[in-house]
């Protein structure tokens, strides 16, 4: 089955701006965006819950020209997924068979979206969206300090010993692993020379600029 066209539901540096990173690096700008007006709450509308019941972006629509797009509602899928899906990118280790390479690649991959992904949200959730009696410091100085003394060391000591988050060769665990330095720093974490090097490395790639264009239509709070 051959991917026809592909629409991406976004919201400016939000979890879907790793998969429009990753979708620039692979078709440069052959896909569509659609806007998605987050802090107008038009996730919780019933169009949108339609496509996602988790009332969240991403969401990728996949259409084969094979009757209705296949909807995907996972940043982590849809990385891992893209990549596979184009080869000749080289942006992923080949799957066939056995290899430490691939093997490496796809665990950095579920640790930047769920372990690191998950402290940031809780950084997100207590910094920027909670408010009153919602707003938990302990939660804030918890994952910050987890996030601080054991997710920094394992990045930096792998961003110390190649210049990207896989090896010498950018991947697309870079996309998901980058944004989320992005998002940290905004907490004020990953403040190391070693970071701003990896940052600095990304941002040359044409693809990264095209998908953080728009990252001064964010604000931080609704
Ligand atoms: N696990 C999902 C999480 C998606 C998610 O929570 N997205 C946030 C933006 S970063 C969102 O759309 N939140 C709006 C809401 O939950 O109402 C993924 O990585 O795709």
């Amino acid at each position: 089955m051959n991917i026809q066209r592909i629409t991406l539901y976004h919201f400016p540096m939000s979890r879907s701006a790793r998969v429009k990173w990753l979708l620039h690096e692979l078709l440069d700008d052959d896909f569509d965006v659609h806007p998605v007006a987050l802090y107008q709450g038009e996730q919780y509308g019933p169009e949108f819950l339609a496509k996602n019941p988790n009332h969240g972006v991403p969401v990728l629509e996949i259409d084969t020209g094979d009757g209705p797009p296949f909807t995907m509602i996972e940043s982590g899928a849809m990385i891992a997924l893209l990549a596979d899906c184009y080869p000749d990118k080289a942006l992923a280790p080949p799957a066939q068979s056995f290899s430490t390479a691939r093997a490496d690649y796809l665990q950095v991959l579920h640790f930047a979206t769920t372990s690191m992904d998950m402290m940031l949200w809780q950084l997100r959730l207590h910094n920027d969206l909670f408010s009153g009696e919602d707003r938990d410091e302990r939660t804030i100085a918890r994952y910050r300090e987890k996030f601080a003394s054991e997710v920094e060391p394992q990045l930096k000591a792998r961003l110390q010993a190649t210049a990207f988050i896989c090896g010498d060769r950018f991947c697309a665990a870079d996309c998901v692993v980058a944004h989320n330095v992005i998002w940290a720093r905004m907490y004020d974490l990953c403040g190391d020379e070693t970071f701003s090097r990896y940052l600095a490395t990304v941002a040359d790639r044409p693809a990264y600029r095209a998908a953080f264009a728009d990252r001064n239509q964010f604000t931080p709070a609704p």
